[in-house]
């Protein structure tokens, strides 16, 4: 029997682009979904966004780095208040967790970085990043081979499925194993100005048929950009320019301390943050 997967990365937050995949989905005769990390973070929605996902009950769910970041937050792990991409996160960080639930927290907290899978006889192992590394630019598109071939370090596996750098891609190991990166539901990204359209969400449905044999389809989807900054003003999402310039522009402004630091200023978002650090020690 086929198999077909739907493979969802990095939500971000963005609710609207996230009901517009999983609609796109819903007419695709999908057997499962495979949720990649980065759920949440511009949140016009956080247990909205927990909601969906519990909805599609995903076989496959790993933890992304900006997951982590939230939850260092919970944890109150070293926060620089002189770091103005540290204080972003920790508003960020401090809003959603005041709307998640209790279940949301720890289902987030337990997710695994890696999990494997066999589909009719084809050994699959999905990470965000890399399988013990939820972070950093090692696979970004145009790095170098052998950080691909690090997908691949437990044996035994004939497709590694990454997400975090939001780009969709195909490729091959050194061994020629396989290689896909669905894109970003939330907000993808692309230097080349041609390549990069306002308001379209990306996913990549995996069909896998009985004797083994994958095909991937690399899927588009449009949804209303407008309609998601107004969510995103009606539930106060801080550094709301931030979130604008990614969804409208397709530029992140997220290590942009200059940037960063006049939103903070304008909103004394320095204040809460010290607020809920102070409180929490207390
Ligand atoms: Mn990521």
């Amino acid at each position: 029997m086929n198999t077909r997967i739907a493979l969802f990365s990095d939500i971000h937050g963005n609710t609207t682009a996230f009901d517009a995949v999983i609609a796109d989905s819903k007419k695709e005769n999908i057997d499962k979904y495979w949720i990649l990390g980065d759920v949440i973070m511009h949140d016009s929605g956080s247990t909205e966004i927990f909601d969906r996902i519990y909805d599609l009950n995903p076989t496959v769910w790993v933890k992304g780095n900006w997951d982590d970041l939230f939850l260092y937050i919970y944890s109150k792990k070293e926060i620089d208040m002189n770091d103005p991409s540290d204080v972003f996160i920790a508003k960020l960080g401090i809003d959603l967790l005041s709307k998640m639930s209790e279940k949301n927290i720890n289902d987030l907290e337990n997710l695994p970085l890696n999990m494997t899978r066999t589909i009719n006889g084809l050994t699959i192992s999905v990470s965000h990043n890399l399988p013990n590394k939820n972070y950093g630019r090692d696979l970004l598109p145009t790095e170098k081979q052998e950080n691909f071939d690090a997908l691949f370090e437990s044996p035994g596996i004939d497709m590694a499925i990454y997400g975090h750098i939001h780009h969709q891609m195909l490729k091959y190991s050194s061994s020629e194993q396989l290689i896909i990166n669905p894109g970003s539901v939330g907000y993808p990204f692309c230097f080349n100005k041609n390549l990069r359209k306002k308001g379209y969400s990306q996913y990549a449905i995996l069909e896998i048929n009985s004797e083994g044999v994958p095909q991937v389809n690399f899927k588009q989807v449009e949804y209303d950009v407008d309609q998601e900054i107004e969510t995103a003003i009606n539930s106060e999402l801080p550094y709301i320019d931030v979130y604008k310039k990614l969804l409208e522009e397709g530029t992140s402004k997220v290590h942009d301390n200059d940037f960063l630091k006049e939103i903070e200023l304008r909103h004394n978002y320095r204040t809460e943050v010290l607020d809920y650090i102070n409180c929490k020690n207390n």
